[in-house]
């Protein structure tokens, strides 16, 4: 299997866009005919990782777990997109290096933490804000942006279109679609 197909890893705070994005993107991959499979919380914390939460073990944990079914689904040449947080540098650095060379596209998706409290689509930032949830990433727990992230994508200042045109170009020009 001579031919690479890649791990969109997006990562990015609560309420960033992540899943928004990725469901985009898959959907754009569709239209050009490539199958992509998506793993995010609804399908891996409910099921794989249901035995895990959010201390820092184990969301070490859920992104190993997460980066290592990537690998087998990448294996299987599928293009991969993962929709976690996954906080940690390190983590994402680990997965980066269970893949080969250029096959781990990290996709910084970056709004402001301000933003993402304004949308707060499921009440979380708020519940953090007054002490109902503890250890919530970006008030009182870290969230490490990467260093040099193949892509970034602005969703308190690009609209979704945008976002998922800078992913695509990128995966064109570096001819991983
Ligand atoms: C962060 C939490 C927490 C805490 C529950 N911190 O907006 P959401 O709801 O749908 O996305 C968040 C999701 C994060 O799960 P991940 O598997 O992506 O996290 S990690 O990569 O850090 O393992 C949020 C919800 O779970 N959630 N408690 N304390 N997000």
């Amino acid at each position: 299997n001579n031919h690479k197909s890649p791990v969109l890893w997006f990562t990015g705070l609560s309420g960033s866009g992540k899943s928004t994005v990725s469901v985009a993107l898959e959907k754009a991959l569709h239209e050009r005919g490539i199958h992509s499979y998506r793993l995010d919380g609804d399908n891996v914390r409910h099921g794989l990782n249901k035995n895990l939460g959010f201390s820092p073990e184990d969301r070490t944990e859920n992104i190993r777990r997460i980066g290592e079914v990537a690998k087998l689904m990448n294996d299987a040449g599928l293009v991969t997109l993962t929709a976690f947080i996954s906080p940690y540098r390190e983590d994402r650095d680990q997965v980066r290096e269970l893949l080969e060379e250029g096959e781990f596209i990290e996709v910084y998706v970056k709004c402001s933490l301000e933003e993402c409290e304004k949308r707060d689509p499921k009440g979380l930032y708020e519940k953090a804000r007054s002490g109902e949830i503890k250890g919530f990433t970006g008030i009182d727990a870290p969230y490490e942006e990467p260093n040099s992230p193949e892509v970034v994508v602005e969703t308190d200042r690009q609209t979704l279109d945008e976002s998922v045109e800078t992913i695509i170009n990128h995966l064109v020009e570096n001819k991983l679609i």
